[in-house]
């Protein structure tokens, strides 16, 4: 690689110390070598904005933004997760790896025009429509990866081992045989992946159990022994009839089984987590691991409400994720968090635990810094050695305007949203200005014409 170097200096910036003004960052190859207040503007770019730290999305499926609102009409005998997941199996039946690339690459462009600047990609779509393996297992794992390399998102991939279609190792339904692999077919399909990545400047990969309905006990120890370091992520406890499900088939609820059997520290993101005991909470909270909240999803798919309050009073760590790309604002899912809280506790600014605080900046901080362990990354600072990822608000915008500080984040979250974004860098390089990806107009071509085809 060809070393770069650029020099900024940013009017106001988030640091680990707090806010600060006439930022100086001098950024070499993506990271950021040196931060300095109160910098000299001379032989830098002035960029008149408010840097924060990218916030990472720590859970997508990024295929899903295809059938963003085709699941929102009333079905015959009421909707629910498993009637939306019937829809969800429909649409991914026929997507060619052009298809997969396509839709991901402007899934990518609005989650960096929305305010995330990593992802973690929980990866399940791996083989053709009959099921068979690509010549290359890992096809549309790279599939992934391209999208990423155009469109300059900082990727973590996880591919997705998925082998059951229910507790016990009952088998898959037609629906999921694009999904399904046995350890040993895994760890190739792993391998050939991390070469997909290593293709990239500064990305990581992961392991990822679907769920315990779709790893048996066996499976996932064998999994863990393929990737003895990096993140490991897997969806649990996230509708009823899965903890109804997994206390038939273990006696033990579903964050409650793998918290016994299983090794769940820092690597660990556990997707969702709705459904705890106050028990589970106190422990998911000392574990370490990263409470993977989709809130937006979660939303959508009638999932029910986390136990953020008690989380955070115990110290949880947590971060967040648009899973299902219905919609992708970074703002908005903190906005939703937050608002799920207050309306399940019926009370206002819920998640901030002291007098004083500001419950956008708690979001924020927060989001941060357990999305960044989630991904497994140095992103998440604007700070010595991190990725030079911000995102960039306009000063200028009439909700920003008039108030400063924390405030400025406060506003973010709850009154503009992502209207507040005006540029976006990753690893040093502007991908959105003025709100808008560089590559969106051709990116987003591709995409109509490839949903006009699909939708028929
Ligand atoms: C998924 N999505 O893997 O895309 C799942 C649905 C399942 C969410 N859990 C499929 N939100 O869990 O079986
Ligand atoms: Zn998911």
């Amino acid at each position: 690689m060809v070393s770069s170097t650029r020099k900024l200096t940013f009017d106001h910036a988030l640091l680990p110390t707090g806010w600060a003004t006439d930022v100086g960052i001098d950024i070499t190859d993506g990271s950021i070598r040196a931060v300095q207040a109160n910098a000299p503007s001379e032989g830098r770019e002035r960029i008149n904005g408010i840097a924060l730290p990218g916030l990472p999305n720590l859970h997508s499926h990024t295929f899903q933004r295809g059938m963003g609102g085709l699941a929102e009409t009333r079905g015959p005998r009421g909707d629910s997760f498993w009637t939306w997941r019937q829809v969800m199996y429909r649409f991914l039946g026929s997507l060619t790896p052009d298809d997969v690339e396509v839709i991901a690459a402007a899934a990518m462009v609005e989650m960096l025009e929305g305010g995330f600047t990593a992802l973690a990609e929980f990866h399940y779509v791996h083989h053709d429509v009959d099921g068979k393996p690509y010549d290359n297992p890992a096809e549309l794992s790279a599939r992934i990866a391209a999208a990423a390399h155009e469109t300059g998102m900082g990727l973590t991939l996880l591919p997705v081992l998925y082998s059951s279609g229910g507790f016990g190792g009952v088998a898959p339904t037609d629906g999921q045989v694009r999904f399904v692999n046995d350890v040993a077919k895994y760890a190739t399909l792993y391998d050939r992946a991390k070469d997909a990545v290593a293709n990239l400047d500064d990305a990581a990969i992961g392991i990822a159990p679907h769920s315990l309905r779709a790893v048996s006990p066996e499976a996932l120890k064998e999994l863990l022994a393929i990737a003895p370091l990096g993140p490991v992520h897997i969806h649990v406890a996230e509708q009823v009839k899965e903890v109804e499900d997994c206390l038939a088939w273990s006696g033990q609820r579903p964050v409650e089984w793998l918290l016994d059997h299983a090794p769940v520290d820092e690597r660990w993101c556990l997707v969702h987590a709705t459904h705890l005991t106050p028990e589970e909470t106190q422990r998911l909270a000392r574990s370490g691991a990263v409470a993977g909240l989709c809130p937006i999803t979660e939303a959508n798919l009638g999932d029910g409400i986390f136990d953020g309050v008690d989380f955070l009073r115990a110290g949880g760590v947590f971060g967040v994720g648009s899973d299902s790309n219905i919609e992708l604002t970074a703002p908005g899912e903190l906005k939703q968090l937050e608002y799920s809280q207050r309306l399940k506790h019926k009370a206002r600014n819920v998640l901030p635990g002291d007098e004083g605080e500001s419950t956008g900046r708690v979001l924020y901080d927060g989001a941060v810094a357990g999305g960044a362990r989630a991904v497994g990354r140095r992103v998440g600072a604007i700070d010595t050695g991190y990725r030079a990822d911000f995102v960039i608000l306009d000063p200028k915008h009439p909700h920003l305007s008039m108030v400063s500080g924390d405030r400025w984040l406060d506003c973010y979250v709850f009154t503009a949203g992502t209207a507040a974004i005006d540029s976006v860098i990753v690893a040093g390089q502007t991908v959105v200005s003025k709100g808008r990806h560089q590559k969106r107009e051709a990116i987003m071509d591709k995409y109509v014409a490839t949903m006009r085809r699909i939708l028929g």
